[in-house]
């Protein structure tokens, strides 16, 4: 039996190194994971850091991808993925080298210890939703909206340019 297909969006930014060959290099990695496969990458996008750490402005994008994996195994890989690009932990919501979300999984929501789906700060922030809703102006957040409806009203798309 063939396991379904499902279509995932995936969130990626970076601030530290070169930031271009780190987003790159997770597109990549993430490709070659056994059960994913990358369909669409949006545009690169500088943006202003979000959050209450002062850092460097950040590289952001979205990709969608095809995946048999559940969604723990889809996070886990995205895990996996900052950790080859040398990603350490350190301050949260601080500067780092890659991060990798997992924005939307299907229109499934999770709710477990260390997995929320659809990300749970993903509707207030353009640095998400502008890259989101470049390749998937439907995809679907928890309260309902599609993206697109919910880039219309988010307040932060200041200082956000396409690179
Ligand atoms: N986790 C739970 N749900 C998810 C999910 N849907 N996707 C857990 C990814 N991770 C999820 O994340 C902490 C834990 O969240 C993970 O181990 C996982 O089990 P982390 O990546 O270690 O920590 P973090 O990224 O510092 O925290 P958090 O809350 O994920 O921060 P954000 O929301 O990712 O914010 N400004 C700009 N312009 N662009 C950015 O990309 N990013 C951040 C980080 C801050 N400011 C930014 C940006
Ligand atoms: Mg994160």
């Amino acid at each position: 039996m063939t396991k379904e297909k499902i279509v995932a969006a995936l969130g990626l930014g970076s601030n530290l190194g070169d930031t271009k060959a780190n987003i790159d290099g997770a597109v990549v990695a993430l490709n070659a994971v056994d059960g994913i496969s990358v369909l669409q990458k949006s545009s690169d996008y500088r943006t202003p850091p979000w959050g209450p750490v002062p850092q460097d402005d950040y590289r952001n994008c979205c990709i969608t991808v095809e995946t048999v994996l559940s969604p723990r195994a889809l996070l886990n890989a995205g895990l996996d993925v900052e950790k080859q690009l040398g990603r350490v932990r350190d301050v949260r919501w601080g500067p780092r080298t890659i991060d990798i979300d997992l924005l939307i999984y299907d229109h499934a929501s999770v709710e477990e210890e260390g997995l929320q789906v659809p990300h749970p700060r993903m509707g207030e922030r353009a640095f998400v939703l502008i890259p989101l809703a470049e390749i998937w102006p439907e995809a679907p957040l928890l309260d309902g909206r599609t993206a697109a409806e919910a880039l219309e009203t988010c307040g932060e798309k200041e200082g956000i340019y396409k690179l």
